[in-house]
This record gives C-alpha cells, sequence and structure tokens, in this order.
C-alpha cells in the first residue's frame, strides 16, 4: 500500500553517546525508510511504522468480547489482554512497530472451492476430498518471519533491539497492522489492505529504535473501506459475523474445527467439505475479488496442499497426521480433531455407496471413542446409511 509503504520522510537524526547503543533524539527517518525498503524488497506487500504504545481500545474489545462469551472459549490474545495490547511487555522499552502483510494469494487448485467430490476422472469419481483455508495450504507464517527477521537483523545492527512476533497471543497483530496503517477493519475483521484486500499475514517487528510513524499512516475508520457492502455478514455460512467487525467464535467455522470437544450438531452440515480454517467471509468479498480481476494471483507453489484426502485421513496413524498437519493449530495437538472434522466432512460429500466408506464409517462406528463414534453416526446417518448405524 503506498500510503504506508512509500512515505517520504526527512533527514535522520540520531545522537550516539554509548559506544554501542544509539541515544535517539529524534525518530530515525532514515532508518524507518530503510526498514521499509528492506520488508517490501524482502517480499513483503506492504509495510508500515507505529508507534508501540499499548492498544487501550483493542483491550478493552477483548474484555468485552470474553465477558460477552463472543470469545468462545478460545485463549490466544485472550488469555491474558494486559499482556497481548502492551508491546513493552514482549520488549521492554519499546518505542517502534514495524508491520508487515505477507500475502498467501495462489490461483485455485482443481477441487479446492469444490464441493469436495474431487474431479469426475476417466475411470469415474475420485475419493472424497476435505478443503483446507487458503492461510493453512503452506507455511506462510514461517515466509513473512523470514521476511521480517532481515528487519530485526538491520536494527540490531544498528544497536537496537529487536524481536519479530507473528501470530503469537503476545501481540494483537491486526491491531498493530491497524495503526502502522496498513490498512482498515473490514466487516468480515480481517484487515484489508488498499486495492489488495485481506489474503494476508501479518506480523510485526517489536524495537526500542524510535521509528518515523509516517503522517499517510492514520488508521482508516473501522469499516469505512467497506462502503455498504456487508457481503461476508452474509456470506458467512453461519451467522459468526454478528455486527460489522465483530465474530462470535461460538459460532465461527474457523475456530469450531480448532475447537476441543463435540462439533455443535447444529453447524455440521455448514461445515460442508472443509478440514481446516474457513475462507467464506474473505471470498465472497468484492474487494477480494476485483484485487484479484486487476492481478490474478500467482501459480499455486509446489507442496501447498489445498485437499486432503477423507480416507486416507481416517486411516492414519496420530503420527502421520502430526507429521502431514501438525503445523496446524488443533486443541491439544489431538489428532483426534482431526479425525472428527473429517467424519463430517465424509458425511457432508462422501458416497453413502461406495464400499471404502462404508468400511471406514464401519470403523470408527466401532472406535472406543465416545466423540468419534457419535460423529461416524452423525455422518452414517446423512449418507443414508442408518443400517450401518444399527448394527454398530
Ligand atoms: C483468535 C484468532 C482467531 C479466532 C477469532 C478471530 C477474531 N475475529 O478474533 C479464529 C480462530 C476464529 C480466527 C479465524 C481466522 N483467522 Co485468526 N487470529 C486470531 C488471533 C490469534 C487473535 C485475534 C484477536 O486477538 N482477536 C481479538 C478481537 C478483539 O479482535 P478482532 O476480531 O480483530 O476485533 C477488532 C474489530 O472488531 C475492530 N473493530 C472494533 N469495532 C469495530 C467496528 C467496525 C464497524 C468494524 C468494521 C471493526 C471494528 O477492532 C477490534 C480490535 O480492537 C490472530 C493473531 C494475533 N496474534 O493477533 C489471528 C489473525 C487475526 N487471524 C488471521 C486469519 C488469517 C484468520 C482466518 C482468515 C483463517 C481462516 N481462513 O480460517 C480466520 C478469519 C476469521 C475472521 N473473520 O476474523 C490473521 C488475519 C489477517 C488479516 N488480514 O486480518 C491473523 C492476524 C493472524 C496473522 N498473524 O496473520 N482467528
Amino acid at each position: 500500500m503506498a500510503g504506508c509503504a512509500v512515505q517520504p520522510w526527512g533527514v535522520p537524526r540520531t545522537a550516539v553517546s554509548h559506544p554501542c547503543r544509539p541515544v535517539p533524539t529524534e525518530p530515525d527517518a532514515a532508518l524507518s525508510r530503510d526498514l521499509v525498503e528492506l520488508g517490501l524488497r524482502g517480499g513483503l506487500s506492504a509495510v508500515g511504522i507505529a508507534s508501540a504504545d499499548p492498544f487501550e481500545v483493542t483491550r478493552v474489545d477483548l474484555v468485552d468480547r470474553k465477558r460477552r462469551g463472543l470469545h468462545g472459549g478460545m485463549q490466544f490474545t485472550y488469555r491474558n489482554p494486559e499482556r497481548s495490547t502492551d508491546p513493552r511487555r514482549i520488549l521492554a522499552n519499546a518505542r517502534s512497530l514495524v508491520v508487515g502483510a505477507w500475502s498467501y494469494r495462489e490461483e485455485e487448485q482443481g477441487d479446492a472451492e469444490g464441493d469436495g467430490r474431487g474431479d469426475q476422472g476417466a475411470h469415474g469419481p475420485t475419493r472424497p476430498v476435505g478443503r483446507v483455508a487458503r492461510y493453512a495450504r503452506s507455511d506462510h507464517y514461517a515466509s513473512l518471519r523470514g521476511a521480517l527477521g532481515p528487519l530485526a537483523d538491520h536494527l540490531r545492527r544498528g544497536g537496537w533491539r529487536a524481536t519479530v512476533v507473528c501470530d503469537d497471543n503476545a501481540l494483537v497483530d491486526r491491531a498493530a497492522a491497524h495503526r502502522a496503517g496498513l490498512g482498515w477493519f473490514g466487516k468480515n475483521a480481517l484487515v484489508l489492505v488498499p486495492g489488495l484486500g485481506s489474503w494476508f499475514v501479518l506480523g510485526t517487528v517489536v524495537t526500542d529504535a524510535p521509528l518515523q510513524t509516517p503522517p499517510l499512516s492514520v488508521p482508516a475508520p473501522h469499516g469505512k473501506g467497506c462502503g455498504s457492502c456487508s457481503a461476508c455478514m452474509r456470506g458467512c455460512p453461519t451467522g459468526a459475523l454478528v455486527a460489522p467487525g465483530v465474530l462470535d467464535a461460538r459460532r465461527c467455522l474457523a475456530w469450531l474445527v480448532q475447537a476441543p470437544g463435540s462439533f455443535p450438531e447444529e453447524h455440521r452440515i455448514a461445515l460442508g467439505d472443509r478440514i481446516y480454517g474457513c475462507d467464506e467471509c474473505q471470498r465472497v468479498c468484492p474487494i477480494n475479488r476485483i484485487a484479484d480481476r486487476r492481478n490474478p494471483p500467482p501459480p499455486a507453489r509446489t507442496g501447498t496442499e489445498p485437499t486432503v484426502d477423507l480416507l486416507e485421513l481416517l486411516w492414519a496413524s496420530d503420527g502421520a497426521l502430526l507429521d502431514a498437519h501438525g503445523r496446524w493449530y488443533i486443541s491439544g495437538r489431538d489428532p483426534r480433531y482431526l479425525r472428527r472434522n473429517a467424519l463430517i466432512a465424509l458425511g457432508n460429500v462422501g458416497d453413502g455407496q461406495d464400499p471404502e466408506t462404508e468400511r471406514t464409517l464401519d470403523h470408527w462406528l466401532g472406535a472406543n471413542d465416545p466423540m468419534l463414534v457419535e460423529h461416524a453416526r452423525w455422518a452414517a446417518r446423512q449418507l443414508g446409511r442408518e443400517d450401518l448405524v444399527a448394527k454398530s
């Protein structure tokens, strides 16, 4: 975004009064500009700078939503709102935040946005597949950290302290991105970068360097860039966006696939073929669609996993599941929750007459795990196989 990335700054003014530690007199504009340029050269789509003052409004939001139960039992940044909204708890004397956005847009492959029934090949239908949300198809957080790392190194070489945080419980990333002027809070609660949309993961370098906050990085008012559009609120499969920018996690599929325990029955059909994450509030967003039309996404990189074979997943060992998907956040790193999600997806998109599906359902109907048996029953009934339930 031009506003936050390419603002021209003035002349640097830093006085050095200690052999190894620069003491600032004024914000260091040249250093700020270098960091932004370094970030853009390293592949970030937008870079902005903000002060490291506590995020008071975000803290109030976290506490309020927790009180109203909207966090649905999530911990993350909700565990300790005082901490997650104060960058100085990450780095004492932090003065500035350098915030970057890493794009995870890529061309859709095969059945990735499909109905989970696989492609109709020359030898008949292929096996049922579960869909993975775009941000989780490869390790985009690692790429983001890789792009922010050189910024932190650059600061350290100048004698400053710097720490990279991204998707960490210690900082609310979107609040930092918004303050740094990267974009606005959409009605879907995501930060949208003007002209580029929301398919970004966000991360921050927290530093004690006094950086220049460009005048253009005045955060846009919440929801303003969305105008009168509320496609995301209407498009959410479970109505989880209960007010503009306010998500009720108890209904959000992206949380329910991660959450422990039984998957709420009233949301199982809405889950469709998803097994991890949900993209719907971004997929229906006209700003993302326009951005894709203007600048088509790059081809998918090798090694990305838009879909997972549901039957294979349901026969895989714990070790194999953690090897394949251990990067995903699943409550307690318990692979049972992946099986739970896969059973629901199978119930939604499988073929009850397919012998392998039948064998898989049979197996889980007789499992020594009440939660998975209950989900297998639900799936069998969905596929018209009450008979399998009856004989189990
Ligand atoms: C907890 C969490 C979740 C939870 C809850 C999300 C939520 N809305 O809180 C669950 C598991 C559901 C989730 C889902 C997703 N997440 Co998430 N998640 C987080 C996490 C760990 C903390 C978020 C947080 O603290 N929320 C607290 C609440 C208070 O914040 P909020 O919802 O953003 O609320 C703000 C708005 O309401 C706004 N606001 C206030 N008043 C008003 C009024 C109006 C009119 C408007 C429009 C806005 C507005 O201000 C509030 C903050 O003060 C962050 C990583 C991090 N450490 O920050 C990633 C993060 C937010 N998630 C991210 C992603 C990519 C996703 C998913 C797209 C993944 C997926 N495909 O499944 C979905 C999107 C769901 C959604 N619509 O938000 C990215 C978002 C990137 C971006 N461009 O915005 C983050 C930043 C991770 C990262 N480092 O990149 N996530």
